[in-house]
């Protein structure tokens, strides 16, 4: 039952304290090391290589059916420092998502929020609290706290998108619901524009009197428009590269009601790397998840440099520094805690005055 004693102190007085301590379920902190690092310090970088994401995804959907129990066929990104844990990063679950032509991964919520960013494949409608989202590669798909959300993939290839969500975080706070929605299957219309990007999809105009649903009595605040389209996206990134960026921009996705984060934990945004072109070296607290959407390139995190290519997806931990430098013009959509350290009042970030020192390269 007792998993840890103190030893060797020369001291038996001390040692019979330490052992005392340990059987009444107690340390003292004069022993403890590592609780109060000078800087943040509890994660290295990692990547993932689409290679392996893509085939062990595509084994998985020839080998595991979708039943109620699991429901999804989800490879979730378990970084080797988290002891075996299926989580990305201390607050971020980053997973990927297969699902074949024909399947259905049925109803249910949940508080922790999910976004989706699609990776491969056409023609899948993700219904969020019954308004159906068609899904295509380079899109973004909210699925807030306590959403009833279905994928159907009535098409016929099988999609591989990316899942992110707060799940890590919110079992820590041990403030986990779950709940299975109904046996069959949500009809619904197989329209391209969802009833959320009708309402909310138009830049700069709101509809008069708009209330925002409260979906739960817990549920936090999100944005009212559910998708971010590939078009729109792209399409704001080549604006501000027009508007004189020099070589590298990126862009938030916003709540348009609020100017806000998507969801009240996640932080989502797109950069953009044009070939040749290297961004200043910053660091942030607060985890981020990135995946290559297009292009290659390299990222340097804490003076390792970690090349990448299209669905490579990376973890760099909080108060790491970091750089992007594309070899083709490269898309990297980030996923972040950044709300919930702001919320938190541990907000940082700084650019720091010259490119990293490079000790060492991961392959590629
Ligand atoms: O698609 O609803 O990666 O509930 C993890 C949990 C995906 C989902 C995940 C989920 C989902
Ligand atoms: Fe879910």
């Amino acid at each position: 039952m007792v998993t840890q004693r103190f030893r060797n102190t020369e001291d038996p007085g001390l040692d019979e304290l330490y052992g005392d301590m340990a059987d009444a379920d107690l340390q003292p902190l004069w022993l403890q090391k590592g609780l109060l690092p000078r800087m943040p310090n509890g994660l290295s970088p990692h990547i993932w290589r689409w290679k392996t994401l893509r085939a062990l995804a595509e084994r998985s959907g020839d080998l595991v059916g979708i039943d109620r129990g699991g429901d999804r066929r989800v490879l979730a990104l378990a970084h080797p420092d988290l002891r075996g844990e299926p989580f990305a990063t201390h607050t971020l679950w980053g997973a990927i998502q297969y699902l074949n032509a024909g399947e259905l991964a049925p109803a249910h919520r949940h508080s922790p929020a999910a976004l989706r960013f699609v990776l491969e494949g056409t023609g899948v409608w993700t219904l969020v609290d019954g308004d159906p989202v068609l899904m295509e590669p380079g899109d973004l798909v909210l699925t807030p706290s306590y959403n009833w959300h279905e994928h159907h993939n009535p098409g016929n290839t099988p999609m591989i998108w990316f899942d992110g969500l707060d799940l890590p975080l919110v079992r820590n706070l041990d403030a986990v619901f779950f709940e299975e929605g109904p046996d069959e299957p949500t009809d619904y219309a197989q329209v391209r524009t969802s009833r959320s990007e009708h309402r909310f999809g138009m830049a700069g105009m709101q509809p008069v009197g708009h209330v925002r649903a409260v979906q739960h009595p817990a549920s936090g605040r999100h944005s009212p428009l559910l998708t971010y389209r590939w078009a729109a996206t792209d399409a704001a990134l080549t604006s501000m590269l027009d508007a004189g960026a020099a070589g590298w921009a990126a862009a938030r996705y916003v709540d348009p009601a609020t100017g806000g984060d998507i969801m009240p934990t996640l932080r989502s945004e797109m950069h953009r790397v044009l070939a040749g072109h290297r961004t200043p070296t910053t660091r942030t607290v607060g985890g981020g998840l990135w995946v290559v959407h297009s292009g290659s390139g390299a990222s340097v995190i804490g003076g390792v440099r970690f090349p990448w290519a299209a669905g490579d997806v990376f973890v760099v931990p909080s108060w790491a520094a970091v750089d992007h430098e594309a070899t083709e013009n490269a898309d990297l959509f980030l996923l972040s805690d950044g709300p919930m350290v702001e919320a938190a009042g541990l907000g940082r970030t700084e650019t720091l005055p010259e490119h990293q020192h490079v000790t060492g390269t991961v392959a590629g």
